[in-house]
């Protein structure tokens, strides 16, 4: 067996592993670890990168601390999973080595975020070398291995600098192959205008800018972190995903249109907030070996409370979604079907009436790892007699006395659908809201996937979601159904208990 020479950057990751062991060590009861999301064994997350299914395993890779629960010079994490439920951690994949991506203790540079490609059986990874100063610089880089584990860095980044002078931010590559060219959408801002900057390649290796992709009209933030670009549906259709930054509460966008590859230009037709909670940035896409297209985003969000950092972790990852164009260029995120494996035995209940002023708890939904799927007529919930608007919905991790709650509401006169943490527990309040309209049938459906320290709202099939955390106490399990005002029908109701893809260790 040939012995591989240890490189400069194989020891800084052995030094990482170490560091991420003795953090492991470190962690304190947590009952806020989440019981069917992947988060990082310890330390601190954040964006996910990398994604891909490589050889027939799923591949993910996150921004990463592994010595501290803090935003940290940025290593990449990295675990793999065969079915997108189950996540096996894996050694950690890059750490700061080298000039262009290099940092001292203490400040916020290094690996950051990007993506991976396949190339001849190869894994190669892109990503952003920021080392921090008063100018921070920006460079594109790029690592490969030929087993998914172990990678090897250029000596030099593949992408020396931005384009041109005065551009506020260079970073977070996104690749992808057309007609056997490669291109590289890269995030960036000039004039206090987001943009997608574009490149293409021949070989991975040589990359020739091309311009900027498309730009905000003004309104849409002045640098867009983590764009994502990909064909969908068929023809020049694509979506164009990034996390405008000073956009005011819009954390995640996308806009759907065309892309031309001879002008290397897209022309977005529907643009709108990606996800309607508090919790969910830097989200990323990829094909899976049944042609999927599969989004993952980071479960937080920058200048949050974090209570679990005191336990010595922090961050985590949506549960995977898929993500489809619509005929009308908006697009929908569903949970992967995968994840009914989780499901335990179900409970369902059917045509519920449910007056002003009533609430009803049900037998068998209970509980911290839940799916729900409520489905409610909304042409039978308002007041019939006084015409007033019906407002109702459920409160979920209630506490015995109910004051600790987290309450999803609706009201059929405003159309406002409302996720309100202002007694969820530790961490953040605030309510996340959006207009929300009867899907075709008239009806209301709301599928909620609740783990230990998240909520995850789908509404109407995917048509609208709103992630969010929350930082109940332990024994705050209940749930109960209301109506505050007028009068609705809870058509049917579904609850499974989710177990957990952790191994005890
Ligand atoms: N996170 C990374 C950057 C990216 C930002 C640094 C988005 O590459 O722009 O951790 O959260």
């Amino acid at each position: 067996m040939t012995e591989i020479k240890k490189t400069k950057h194989d020891r800084k990751v052995e030094e990482a592993n170490r560091g991420l062991a003795v953090q492991k060590e470190g962690l304190t009861e947590c009952h806020w670890r989440l019981n069917y999301h992947m988060m990082p064994p310890a330390g601190w997350m954040n964006d996910p990168n990398g994604l891909i299914h490589y050889k027939g395993e799923y591949h993910v890779f996150y921004q990463h601390d592994p010595f501290r629960a803090q935003q940290g010079p940025m290593h990449w994490g990295h675990a793999r999973s065969r079915d997108l439920l189950h996540w096996e951690h894996l050694p950690v994949a890059l750490s700061p080595s080298e000039p262009y991506d290099l940092v001292e203790l203490g400040t916020g540079g290094g690996c950051w975020s990007g993506c991976a490609v396949e190339d001849g059986g190869r894994m190669v990874l892109f990503y952003t070398g920021h080392v921090d100063g008063r100018c921070p610089e920006e460079v594109q880089c790029l690592a490969d291995s030929d087993d998914g584990i172990r990678f090897v860095k250029r000596e030099l980044p593949v992408i020396p600098g931005p384009p041109e002078e005065g551009v506020f931010g260079f970073r977070d590559p996104k690749v992808w192959k057309h007609d056997g060219i490669w291109y590289m959408v890269v995030g960036s801002g000039k004039d206090g205008r987001g943009r997608a900057l574009l490149y293409s390649s021949p070989d991975l290796q040589t990359w020739e800018y091309k311009g900027a992709a498309t730009e905000s009209d003004g309104t849409m933030g002045n640098m867009w972190e983590c764009p994502d670009l990909f064909p969908a549906g068929t023809g020049e259709e694509h979506v164009l995903l990034y996390s405008p930054m000073n956009m005011g509460g819009v954390k995640t966008m996308y806009q759907t249109g065309v892309f031309d590859y001879t002008g290397c230009s897209f022309h977005g037709k529907v643009a709108e907030r990606l996800d309607y909670g508090f919790d969910f940035y830097a989200p990323q896409t990829f094909l899976d070996g049944r042609g999927r297209r599969l989004l993952i985003g980071w479960m937080n969000i920058w200048g949050a409370k974090m209570p679990e950092q005191e336990h010595g972790w922090s961050g985590a990852f949506t549960i995977p979604r898929e993500i489809k164009l619509q005929a009308d260029g908006t697009i929908r995120m569903l949970p992967v079907e995968e994840l009914v494996g989780l499901r335990g035995p179900g409970t369902a209940y059917s045509n519920v009436k449910l007056e002003a002023r009533e609430t009803r708890a049900f037998d068998g939904v209970v509980g911290d790892s839940l799916e729900l799927m409520a489905v409610f007529d909304l042409s039978a919930s308002d007041d019939r007699d006084t015409g007033h608007a019906a407002e109702f919905g459920l409160q979920v991790r209630c506490s015995e006395d109910g004051e600790e709650h987290t309450e999803i509401r609706y009201h059929t006169g405003t159309k406002l659908l409302q996720v309100d943490r202002s007694r969820s527990g530790q961490g953040d309040g605030g309510i996340s809201e959006v207009h929300v309209t009867a899907q075709a049938n008239g009806r209301l459906k709301l599928h909620l996937f609740l783990d230990r320290s998240s909520a995850e709202l789908f509404v109407n099939d995917g048509r609208t979601t709103v992630t969010n955390r929350i930082y109940p106490a332990a024994g705050s399990q209940g749930i109960r159904f209301f109506c505050r005002s007028g009068r609705t029908i809870l058509e049917s109701l579904q609850a499974w208990e989710l177990g957990s893809v952790w191994k005890q260790d």
